[in-house]
């Protein structure tokens, strides 16, 4: 069982494309444990695509996501990174499968609607960077003191 942090981008919110990532992750199997619609401050935008910093594209990128409303999402499941991953589709969409949601929605490698971790390590930094400890306490990513 993993938990996973996804995202709609400022182009899937635009776009009205919400409640179509949220069904086709639904109907994998997967079960939404959290959401927050937000606008991303520049310092969280950088802290989240900190792996970018040197790239050209990176001024750009950060831009573009603190542009307008995300919708942040908690999700949970089995091997739902790498299943997740499969289903976003490539990073350039031009290059992603149709039936995958980025070959299905996006033309453009920077403005390609969903995000989504990559790995164990980047789902737990990513998900503290968009959470708070009470909303991953109420997302059951966490378990209280008085759990354990
Ligand atoms: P993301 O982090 O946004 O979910 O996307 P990803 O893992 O598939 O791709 P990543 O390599 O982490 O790149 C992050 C975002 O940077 C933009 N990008 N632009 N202009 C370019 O060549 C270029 N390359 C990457 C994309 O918007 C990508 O989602
Ligand atoms: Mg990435």
């Amino acid at each position: 069982m993993q938990h996973t942090f996804l995202m709609v981008k400022p182009d899937g919110v635009r776009r009205q494309l919400i409640g179509n990532i949220v069904r086709r992750f639904e109907n994998r199997g997967f079960v939404l444990v959290g959401a927050k619609m937000m606008t991303i401050s520049r310092e969280q935008a950088e802290r989240h695509y900190g792996q970018h910093k040197e790239k050209p594209f990176f001024g750009e990128l950060v831009d573009f996501i603190t542009s307008g409303p995300v919708f942040a999402m908690i999700w949970r499941g089995d091997n739902l990174i790498e299943v997740s991953r499969i289903m976003m589709g490539k990073t350039n969409p031009l290059e992603a499968a149709p039936g995958t949601i980025r070959g299905d929605f996006a033309t453009y490698v920077g403005e390609n609607v969903i995000h989504g971790s990559d790995s164990p390590e980047s789902a737990e930094r990513e998900l503290e960077n968009f959470f708070s400890t009470d909303e991953l306490l109420a997302a059951g990513v966490l378990s209280s003191a008085t759990d354990r």
